[in-house]
Parts: structure tokens; sequence; C-alpha cells
């Protein structure tokens, strides 16, 4: 389903065997060192969803290769595998000609929610490259506001992720105000073994 232009809605992209060995890759990737961390805000506020970095490292407002704002280690590396995926979700949901950016893609954000967490609508604005956002959900649904690039406010759309959808954020959709206002705690496949949900995007730094 195409939300905006550039904005793609794929439901039910992974099935339930890549749920659950990108889960296991996520969980590996979250123990220490440059493990999972809290992040603060320069304005002292913390942000309630927790994240783990690879390839580049994001704190506000910016990348780096060490864990600035963490345990000061190296970053992990950004998998060649996940690279292949961020391809492969641009073509199923773009189309081929999106599909070989400039660029490869060499970072990826996991963010942990847990029942209360949230993210609060802001733009992604720190990557130098143009190249299309790919977000995996797994485990709860959430709502998901996508909204415009002018304000971080109405007009939006509210949609529903769930575990194991693909989103795509290109074209003009790529700087659109977007969040999470609400996870529906209790509501993830109970097979996959996950309190919480976890969302993955797959970027280009054009660093
Ligand atoms: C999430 N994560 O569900 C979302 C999914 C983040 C973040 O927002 O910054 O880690 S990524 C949604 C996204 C990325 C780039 C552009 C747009 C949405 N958009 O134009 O709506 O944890
Ligand atoms: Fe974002």
């Amino acid at each position: 389903t195409e939300v905006s232009p550039g904005a793609v809605h794929l439901p039910d992209w992974l099935d339930a065997p890549a749920q659950r060995e990108l889960l296991e890759a996520c969980r590996a990737w979250a123990r220490p060192p440059a493990g999972l961390r809290t992040v603060r805000t320069p304005g002292g506020g913390t942000m309630t969803a927790r994240q783990v970095c690879l390839g580049w490292h994001w704190y506000p407002y910016a990348y780096a290769r060490t864990v600035v704002d963490g345990d000061g280690t190296p970053v992990k590396p950004f998998p060649e595998w996940l690279g292949e995926l961020g391809r492969r979700a641009v073509r199923d949901t773009l189309g081929e000609p999106w599909a070989a950016p400039s660029a490869a893609y060499d970072i990826a954000l996991i963010n942990f929610y847990d029942a209360d967490a949230r993210m609060g609508m802001h733009r992604d604005s720190d990557e130098k490259s143009d190249a299309p956002v790919v977000s995996l959900s797994l485990g709860d649904t959430c709502v998901f506001r996508f909204g415009n690039t002018e304000t971080r406010t109405r007009p939006y759309t509210d949609v529903e992720l769930r575990s194991g959808d693909l989103f795509v954020f290109g074209g003009p959709s790529r700087l659109a105000y977007h969040g999470v206002p609400k996870v529906q705690p209790g509501t993830a496949p109970p097979e996959l073994g996950l309190t919480g949900r976890l969302n993955l995007t797959l970027r280009v730094s054009g660093l």
C-alpha cells in the first residue's frame, strides 16, 4: 500500500522463520560491548525506546564510529546480508530503479519498545544520502504515525505496523515527520517469543 508518494507499506513481508532469525540476530547485537543503550537528548530528555546501532553509531544528532554516548567501544559491523535484505526490500516496494542506490546500506538502527515506549514526531535528517529508509517491525503491533514534511502536526496518517511488516520511505517521503504514538502490548505472535516491539531501520549514511 502506498501511504504517500514514496512511502510503501508491505504487510507480512517476513515470514515466521525469517522473523525468528532476525530477532535472534538483534538479540546478539543487543549484547555488550556496543550493545543496547538508553539515548539521551541534548535538552536533557530520555528516549523511551532503547537502541543499538550497526555500522555507524547514531546519537542526537550525528553519526560516529564509536559509542560516544555509551561504553565508548567501536560500533558493531554492518553485515553484508543486511545490505542485501535492504536492497530486496526496496525492490519489492519501490521497484528495481530504486534498488540500486548510488551507495550501499551501511547503517542499521534497532529500537526496542516496551509496552510504555513511544517515539515523538521527528524527521530523520542526519544521513547525508537521500536513499530510501527500510523499516522492519517485529513483535507487538504499534501505531505508526506518518505525517507531512512541513509540520509535526496534522495532516498525518496512522498505520498499524505488525510483526513481519516492511515499510520503505523514499522520494518525497524520506524527510516526512513520523513517530510511534502507541505500542499495543501482548499483540506479538506468541511463537516469536518477544515481549514488546522491535524496529530495525536500514539506512545509507552518505559518509
Ligand atoms: C520505528 N523508527 O518504528 C521507526 C521506524 C527512527 C524511527 O523513526 O528514527 O529510528 S523508521 C520510520 C521512518 C524513517 C524514515 C522516514 C520516515 C519514517 N518517514 O518519512 O515517515 O522505530
Ligand atoms: Fe525516524
